[in-house]
């Protein structure tokens, strides 16, 4: 059975940097996906421990806060039938190296503190992150055309 979701996905700064913003949405729309909330935000170090806190004590912790919050991300939030993990599958390996081609990580990036996107890896994730990032008044509720042909 298929369960209606969301998710919430960053273009971290790397990928602001590199101008990826349109392609990395356009991925998202050309699957069917449904953007319900999005914004270009500066993270705060306070945002970005709260986001990053179960990292905390790793060797990339520093560096992985020091970079989230280098300049300025796009926070979104999309909405599908188990979005969540066809986020994750569109995404990719954490390590670009091993993302598979036509993915989002192998198609554009080549290392791991630097690897494009965040998606939510799990329901529980995807609630905490999208309450961290959104308030529910910046959340929109409309219709596709094309939702009746998407889902069975
Ligand atoms: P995010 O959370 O950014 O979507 O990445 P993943 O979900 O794919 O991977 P993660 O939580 O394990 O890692 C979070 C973040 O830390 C960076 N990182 C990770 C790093 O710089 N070096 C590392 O060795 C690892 C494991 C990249 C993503």
């Amino acid at each position: 059975m298929n369960i209606r979701e969301r998710t919430f996905l960053m273009v971290k700064p790397d990928g602001v940097q590199r101008a990826l913003i349109g392609s990395i949405i356009s991925r998202m729309e050309q699957k069917g996906l449904k953007l319900v909330a999005m914004k270009l935000m500066q993270i705060t170090p306070d945002l970005a421990v709260r986001h990053y806190g179960e990292h905390k004590g790793k060797p990339f912790y520093e560096g992985l806060i020091e970079f989230i919050t280098s300049s300025p991300v796009v926070a979104m939030i999309w909405e599908g039938d188990d979005v969540i993990e066809m986020v994750r599958t569109l995404i990719g390996a954490t390590d670009p190296r091993e993302a598979v081609p036509g993915s989002i990580r192998g198609d554009l990036a080549v290392f791991t503190g630097k690897n494009i996107v965040h998606g939510s890896d799990s329901l529980a994730s995807a609630k905490r992150e999208i309450g961290l990032f959104f308030g529910e008044e910046e959340l929109c509720s409309y219709r596709l055309p094309h939702e009746e042909s998407l889902y069975e």
